[in-house]
């Protein structure tokens, strides 16, 4: 089988869509019989601040990206209901899958969208001026309703954040999974391997694992320079679960 028919790619259906009801249209834009692929995960998530900051982890340090954080986590359409905090994480799979979805999806700015691709998911969407404390405008939001990888590295990248191998059935993963091999807790933003009062246990030995997630593991242990941040590694493992006297880490 070519690699392309295997091609993954990662959507979030974001808070405004969810907000909106759009959820029924975007999985219908992006239907089987519209674009020829296949679900191999879906999950609901309730966005962790640590989440959101890795996936745009690009964006860190822009003027938008306090907004851009606050939007994925839910808290722009839904400030007083914490409950309702959640965004729709998909994999779709099949030939040319990064594209298709791209194209459905439409350019990252509506307004733009608009403009050049009438029709397209993100032509929905809305533009968001962003003020400083006297009012100045200083940037703008995208409120563009899905979040669609741009590249193979990306989606790579995108999927290993939000899900772990056992989210999506064997015979459809397509990145090196290995079998963990130690107890790891994280606490304050650091790495252990036995417990610590108010640490969270992310993996058990026996667990399957991310094989990239083990070897950054491993590189972090010895305090080594990783490409995956331990953030980037945590993040899934906890995802949806609860901390004690918080709403989300
Ligand atoms: P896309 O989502 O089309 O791949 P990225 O990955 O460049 O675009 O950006 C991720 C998100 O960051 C966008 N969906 C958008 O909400 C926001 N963003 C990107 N560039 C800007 C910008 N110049 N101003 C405001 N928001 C931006």
């Amino acid at each position: 089988m070519k690699d392309t028919e295997r091609e993954q790619t990662l959507v979030l259906i974001k808070p405004d869509a969810l907000k909106n009801s759009l959820t029924g249209y975007v999985l219908s834009q992006l239907s089987e019989f519209h674009t020829g692929l296949r679900f191999a995960a879906t999950k609901i998530v309730n966005v962790s601040r640590m989440l959101a900051e890795e996936h745009y982890a690009e964006h860190r340090g822009k003027v938008f990206f306090p907004s851009l954080v606050d939007y994925i986590m839910g808290r722009i359409h839904y400030p007083d209901e914490p409950w309702k905090h959640r965004v729709i994480a998909i994999v779709y799979q099949g030939p040319d899958a990064i594209k298709k979805v791209r194209e459905v999806a439409g350019p990252t700015n509506p307004h733009i969208a608009r403009e050049e691709r009438p029709g397209c998911i993100r032509s929905l969407g809305t533009v968001v001026p962003l003020k400083d404390e006297e009012g100045n405008v200083i940037g703008e939001r995208m409120d563009n309703l899905i979040h669609a990888s741009a590249s193979p590295a990306e989606a790579e990248r995108e999927i290993k954040l939000w899900f772990k191998p056992n989210d999506i059935p064997p015979l459809m993963r397509i990145y090196p999974t290995a079998i963990c091999d130690s107890y790891y807790y994280f606490k304050d933003d650091r790495l252990y391997t036995t417990h610590e009062p108010d640490s969270m246990c992310f993996l058990v030995p026996g667990d399957v694992v991310w094989e990239s997630d083990l070897e950054a593991l491993h590189l972090i242990q010895r305090s080594a320079p990783t490409t995956t941040s331990l953030q980037a590694v945590v993040a899934k493992y906890l995802i949806n679960v609860k901390q004690e006297g918080t709403q989300s880490i």
